[in-house]
């Protein structure tokens, strides 16, 4: 894909963003209708549902051509990365936006042949938008950031999901108790848009496609390791433990979960 080609859908998604933000907050001040996904842990509301629908529709748009991977099940039946792939997480981190009406995001990826090409992260809110790619660089709103220093373990903040401290998965506590402190925000967005500024070392959680998609993309542009949590590439299809960090704090945490995995 040539730049000319790249700034347009950049452009184009950024004003689907803006639309979906609008939409967002219109919406936060109305009753939420809530209801349980999996568990009481688990939930969606029909603004999810909604911006979901609002996203692809733009997609289908544009781009119709296009196989999309939804979180709330408004896009396609993906078994195969060919082609241009769109992954969609219309809110990452509703228990925040439910609870908090702050520390939500919307994420969108671009992947081309199974090569992630452009990612967004939009942390709606506080209106930060993390958008880039390999080709284009990644920005903070429209600031370019550095590639985040290479800081490891011992002298870096680290973040995990709850559950991965709860239940000591993987030896996680030890891991936590290593590095110079332990942050839980609770969305993958916020979490490595944080990784993203220098600000922690070190990300890990369980992951489904939608919840890594976009953040992968920046992450590696920036220089920053993205695996599963035994260091292993991960597959845009699947769900798995996923680490977010530092090549230094990667390679100080592997020896630390060992043969837990
Ligand atoms: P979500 O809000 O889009 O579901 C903390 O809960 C983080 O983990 C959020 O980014 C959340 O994304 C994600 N997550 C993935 N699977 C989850 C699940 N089964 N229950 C709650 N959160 C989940
Ligand atoms: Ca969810
Ligand atoms: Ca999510
Ligand atoms: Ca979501």
């Amino acid at each position: 894909m040539n730049e000319t080609e790249l700034y347009r859908i950049d452009r184009t998604v950024k004003q689907w963003l803006k639309t979906s933000r609008d939409f967002i907050l219109a919406k936060m001040g109305e009753n939420l209708k809530i209801s349980q996904k999996t568990s009481r842990k688990d939930l969606v509301t029909n603004v999810d549902k909604e911006n979901e629908k609002l996203i692809i529709s733009k997609i289908r748009t544009f781009a119709p051509n296009s196989q999309i991977l939804g979180e709330e099940g408004f896009g396609d039946q993906i078994r195969q990365t060919k082609g241009w792939v769109w992954v969609v997480d219309p809110i990452d981190g509703t228990m925040n936006f439910v609870k908090q009406r702050d520390h939500f995001a919307i994420m969108i990826a671009l992947y081309v042949d199974g090569k992630g090409v452009l990612g967004y992260i939009y942390d709606v809110v506080n209106d930060q938008l993390f958008s880039g790619g390999p080709d284009l660089g990644v920005f903070q709103n429209e600031h370019l950031l550095p590639a985040p220093e290479n800081v490891g373990l011992r002298n870096g903040l680290i973040s995990l999901s709850g559950p991965m401290v709860i239940h000591d998965r993987f030896n996680f506590q030890k891991v936590a108790e290593t590095s110079s402190g332990l942050r839980i925000y609770g969305s993958a967005g916020v979490e490595m848009a944080h990784l993203l500024k220098g600000e922690i070392v070190a990300y890990v959680s369980y992951l489904k496609p939608w919840d890594f998609g976009a953040g992968k993309i920046l992450a590696e542009s920036l220089g920053l390791a993205v695996s599963t949590v035994d260091g292993k590439p991960l597959d845009m299809l699947s769900s798995d433990f996923v680490m977010v960090a530092t090549v230094q704090a990667q390679q100080d945490i592997l020896p630390i979960i060992g043969s837990n995995v």
